[in-house]
Order: structure tokens, then C-alpha cells, then sequence
């Protein structure tokens, strides 16, 4: 293995070591890749980004670390980027350096549950499984993956599943496109299709989505304070195929919101499309597609969240939203079809 890499640290477990109360993300990238036996063939740049848990990540570090990939990939042709974070966001981020755009460099998110120093610590063997990946040119051209536990997982499908388990990441529905044998990528399965939105034109982080959940016999009373609250967006974590109770559906906070906002449903499942075509009944699919609701498809409602955020920071317009969900959440393939209205994107007043 000669490619050139980067590995750029973000924190999290991988980069724990035990401290007086607790283990604390401590060591920076060149910690982490002196760590590893056998990797003096490899032409590693070791950078940190950040020492932080990653449920302080936020959507300005997706684009730092998309802009890094960016440039790394412009002066290093052939390159791979591997980057270790924290496992509790590691799916926000990823996913969100996969729709800003990677293009063919091999971008591979990997990192622990175990920290440092711990029995059975996986870091290691995660962060050289993850080189391996990301420097076999099977890697090429696949979008942004998560090599975790031997096995090599999109960006666009994983999620974590498990609070302690090494085998916290899955992709529902999916599966794993490939896996690690032998230190060796095995790439078995490739995206028919990659999708990116517009760069940020304003700061990601200054753009809020809420995300709500829905469950039984809710009124939706939460709805009525989300514009108030200073949010551009909402995500609505829904029930089964993509639905809402009705008395939530018939209060007034549901038809502001949407008057307000963009307001996608998701699904509370973790796993399918939403549907579009199957129930009548209110707060059924077809009865908030009417109400303006958008369909998240595919997608859970944490990276519908993310993909709200990047798409309100590029100042899209709603034609173009509603199309970037289609094609996201996997209902548009081919880029066409009617993408609803076209007009400039309703945001609440200060959000534009
Ligand atoms: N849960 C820890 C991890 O797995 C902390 C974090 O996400 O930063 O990395």
C-alpha cells in the first residue's frame, strides 16, 4: 500500500484515553497512526481537526472537513482520506460530507467503541481496516463510507444501532456493501446512483432544523413553537410508512409550520421508503403530501435533518429542495419528473 493519505482526526472514542473521571478524546491524529503496526509503507499526513465528542460536531465541521477532502484531493491526486470521529454523530457527518460532494477520492469515516487503553479496544484495528479500504482502489469512486468492524457501510445508508456493541453500525435495509478480510477490502456491492447539493452559500451552523418525533395520540402542540423558536426547518419523526395522527394533522401548529417553513416526514421505523401512493385517511402519506409536507423517503429522519440544513445554507430554491429530497430519499432516479413548486424557499422572517 503506497497511496497517499490523510488521516484527520475529529475525536471521539478512538482518540480516548482514560483520565480521572472518565476517558476524555485526548490524542491527536499522529497518536493515533504511530499506534499502528505495519503501516511504515503507507505515506500517511496525519492532521487533527478537533479533540471533541462528537455530539458536539456540528454541520460547520462536516463542511471543514468536506473543504480538507476537497483540497487534499486537489494536491494529492490518487489520494484517500480517512478521518476518525465519534461514533455518536459519526452518520450525520459522514452523510454530510457525501452530499456536499467527494467525487471520485476515496473518503472512509471510521472509529471506536472502546477507547484507548481499554481491553479489546478496537480503535486500531478499526482506523488500519479503514486505510485498507480506503487505499484499495475498489474505493474509488464509491462516495463517502464508514469502515467499522470489518465492514464497509455507505454513508447514505448507516446508522449507529447500538450504545456499546462494536458492531454498532448497520445499514437497515442495505447491509454492508462490503467487508475487510485478511486486512484486504472486499468491495462486493457499488451506489447505482450519488447525489450532491449546492456548496453552503451562508454558514451552516447558523442554519437550525428542529426534529421532532411523533408518537401515539400526539397533538402536536410542540409544532406551535418551532418558527418562535427561531428554526429555518423542521424534520417530523412519523409514524410507520410516513404518517401523522389526525388531531395533530388537524391543529393549527402543523398548517403554520408549512406555511412558515419547509417541513419534511420522515419515518420513526429506521428502515424502507416512506410510502406515496397507499392510504386516504388524515395524516395518511397522500394527505401530507397535499399539505406540503415533504417526503423524506429513504431517509431516517437525522439525515433528512442534515440534508434540511445543507440545502437551506445553499439557499436553494423549493423546486430544487423538493427535488434533492426525491432523489435522496430515492423516489426521483433519474433527475426528473415535476419537483412541485419552483418558487424561492419560505423561511420564517431572519432565516433567509
Ligand atoms: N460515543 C463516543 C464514540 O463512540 C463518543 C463520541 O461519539 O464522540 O466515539
Amino acid at each position: 500500500m503506497t497511496a497517499r493519505v490523510l488521516v484527520l482526526a475529529c475525536g471521539g472514542t478512538i482518540s480516548s484515553t482514560p483520565g480521572p473521571n472518565g476517558a476524555m478524546p485526548q490524542l491527536e491524529a499522529h497518536d493515533l497512526v504511530d499506534e499502528l503496526r505495519g503501516g511504515a509503507s503507507l505515506r500517511v499526513t496525519s492532521e487533527t481537526h478537533s479533540l471533541i465528542a462528537s455530539s458536539d460536531a456540528t454541520m460547520a465541521d462536516a463542511v471543514a472537513i468536506w473543504q480538507r477532502v476537497r483540497q487534499w484531493s486537489h494536491t494529492t491526486p490518487g489520494g484517500a482520506v480517512v478521518v476518525t470521529h465519534g461514533t455518536d454523530t459519526m452518520e450525520e457527518i459522514a452523510f454530510a460530507v457525501e452530499a456536499l460532494g467527494v467525487g471520485p477520492t476515496p473518503v472512509v469515516f471510521t472509529g471506536a467503541m472502546r477507547y484507548a487503553g481499554s481491553l479489546g479496544a478496537d480503535g486500531g484495528a478499526n482506523l488500519r481496516s479503514a486505510i485498507s479500504v480506503a487505499t484499495s482502489p475498489e474505493a474509488a469512486d464509491m462516495g463517502v463510507l464508514v469502515v467499522f468492524n470489518d465492514e464497509i457501510h455507505l454513508a447514505t445508508r448507516v446508522r449507529k444501532s447500538h450504545t456499546s456493541n462494536v458492531a454498532t453500525f448497520v445499514s437497515p435495509g442495505f447491509g454492508p456493501i462490503g467487508y475487510v478480510h485478511e486486512g484486504q477490502a472486499r468491495v462486493v456491492l457499488r451506489p447505482a446512483l450519488r447525489f450532491n447539493v449546492a456548496a453552503p452559500t451562508r454558514p451552516a451552523d447558523e442554519v437550525s432544523v428542529a426534529l421532532i418525533s411523533v408518537g401515539a395520540g400526539d397533538d402536536g402542540r410542540l409544532l406551535r413553537y418551532v418558527e418562535a423558536a427561531g428554526y429555518a426547518g423542521a424534520v417530523i419523526e412519523g409514524l410507520g410508512g410516513g404518517h401523522l395522527p389526525s388531531r395533530l394533522v388537524a391543529s393549527d401548529g402543523l398548517a403554520e409550520l408549512v406555511t412558515a417553513m419547509p417541513v419534511v416526514v420522515a419515518s420513526r421505523c429506521g428502515a424502507g421508503e416512506l410510502l406515496q401512493h397507499t392510504y386516504a385517511f388524515p395524516g395518511s402519506e397522500q394527505d401530507l403530501a397535499r399539505r406540503g409536507l415533504i417526503n423524506a423517503g429513504v431517509l431516517d429522519a437525522t439525515k433528512a435533518r442534515v440534508l434540511l440544513v445543507l440545502l437551506i445554507a445553499s439557499q436553494c430554491r423549493e423546486g430544487q429542495l423538493r427535488s434533492a429530497f426525491a432523489r435522496f430519499g430515492g423516489y426521483e432516479q433519474d433527475g426528473g419528473g415535476s419537483v412541485g413548486r419552483s418558487g424561492e424557499l419560505r423561511l420564517p422572517a431572519g432565516q433567509r
